[in-house]
């Protein structure tokens, strides 16, 4: 924490969505100590054994059997999250070197440089899959498979770094907080650390609101203007209504999302309804009110066709983030031939010191 002028989510009483993480790092622990009783036997019905793992909530380890459509499940899902935190560098990078202030400059530096982690850790669960990362970047580089819709809107001030971090971060908490108790082991395992870290980005996100908000009249206008253009499109981050989403019924049956995308939305909602107003910002929706019976917010959804003209490439700045990505594959084309060299080159130091 910054200061003691304002609290974050995760100081919820019960612990919040942090003491949710750590909830589903205990389990992951046991889990690993847990005898399985040896595993299936050579005349085993394997699908029933995989049935039977989900539904007693063990993990499914890159070793065991699994279905062909549980494992495609996973490799898209988790590869299009890696790509999201490689693309979703870009519009805070942008803001690198513009940076009001040194700290400033060095916190965000550090928090772009997080995301590039993030992006090896899923990449590296994803490689559990069978399938290798130079497959993966290369179907991102040839349009063939998706990142976040919310990377193809521009950042127009530094409020919206504040934003980024407040909304954007806070989206992606909600989402992957569940996600620690994803039933495939690697993928549950970096969802830990991963929303350990946004814990940290969305405090600095809310801290550079908190600041502008508190600030002179010019600052406060520019956060509630960054405020007001994120504030839909990171709604539609949760992907489209239940009625639309392909892909859901059938993750929450595998114990890949434990919530639906509107649940998750819904939750993103109520969270951040008190923080805009601990920030004294305005979220633009004339119709949020709180709904005694749902014991929820009423809210109005984002535009949905907006979500999927973004997602088939037709959003603001698609051609920019792709156009960029590409040029800084290709020109990080002799790091990689590099750091090649040098690990074939140890190795085979090793195994002659080995022989
Ligand atoms: N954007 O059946 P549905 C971050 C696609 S990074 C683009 O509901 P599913 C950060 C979906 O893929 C945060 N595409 O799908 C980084 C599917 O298309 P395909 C990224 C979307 O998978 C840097 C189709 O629409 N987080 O936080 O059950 C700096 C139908 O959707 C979107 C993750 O990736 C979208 N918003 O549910 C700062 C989390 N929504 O594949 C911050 C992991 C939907 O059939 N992913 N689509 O062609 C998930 O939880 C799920 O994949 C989703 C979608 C909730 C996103």
């Amino acid at each position: 924490m910054y200061g003691n002028d304002f609290s974050a989510p995760e100081d919820a009483p019960g612990g919040g969505l942090l003491g949710e993480v750590a909830a589903a790092e205990a389990a992951l622990r046991a889990a690993a100590t847990r005898q399985r009783g040896g595993g299936p036997g050579p005349d085993a019905d394997l699908e029933a054994y995989f049935a039977d793992v989900i539904d007693a909530d063990q993990k499914i380890e890159p070793r065991d059997w699994m279905p062909e459509a549980y494992r495609k499940t996973l490799i898209r899902q988790i590869a299009q999250h890696a790509h999201s935190e490689i693309i979703g560098m870009q519009p805070e990078g942008n803001w690198i070197s513009r940076a009001p202030s040194l700290k400033r400059k060095a916190i965000l530096l550090a928090k772009v440089q997080d995301e590039a982690g993030h992006g090896l850790y899923l990449y590296a669960a994803a490689e559990t899959l069978g399938v290798s990362r130079d497959e993966l970047v290369q179907l991102l580089l040839d349009g063939r498979q998706k990142y976040s819709s919310i990377f193809n809107y521009p950042t127009l001030s530094w409020a919206d770094v504040g934003v980024i971090g407040w909304l954007v971060d806070g989206a992606a908490i909600v989402n992957q907080v569940p996600l620690c108790r994803c039933s495939y082991g690697p993928y549950a395992r970096a969802m830990i650390r991963v929303c350990k870290e946004e814990s940290f980005h969305q405090r600095q996100g809310y801290e550079i609101l908190h600041t502008l908000a508190h600030g002179t009249l010019e600052q406060k206008a520019m956060a509630q203007d960054a405020v007001d253009r994120w504030w839909y499109p990171s709604l539609a981050m949760f992907g489209p209504p239940d009625g639309d989403s392909t892909h859901s019924a059938r993750s929450m049956a595998w114990k890949i999302k434990r919530f639906s995308n509107d649940e998750l939305r819904q939750r993103f909602v109520d969270m951040c309804v008190q923080q805009a107003e601990i920030l004294g910002l305005t979220l633009p929706d004339p119709d949020l009110r709180w709904n005694e019976q749902c014991q929820a917010y009423d809210f109005t959804e984002p535009d949905y066709a907006e979500l999927m003209r973004v997602i088939s490439g037709e959003g603001p700045c698609n051609r920019q983030r792709m156009e960029h990505r590409r040029r800084a594959h290709a020109e990080g084309a002799w790091v990689r031939v590099a750091a090649a060299a040098y690990a074939a080159k140890r190795s085979t130091a090793r195994e002659a010191v080995a022989a």
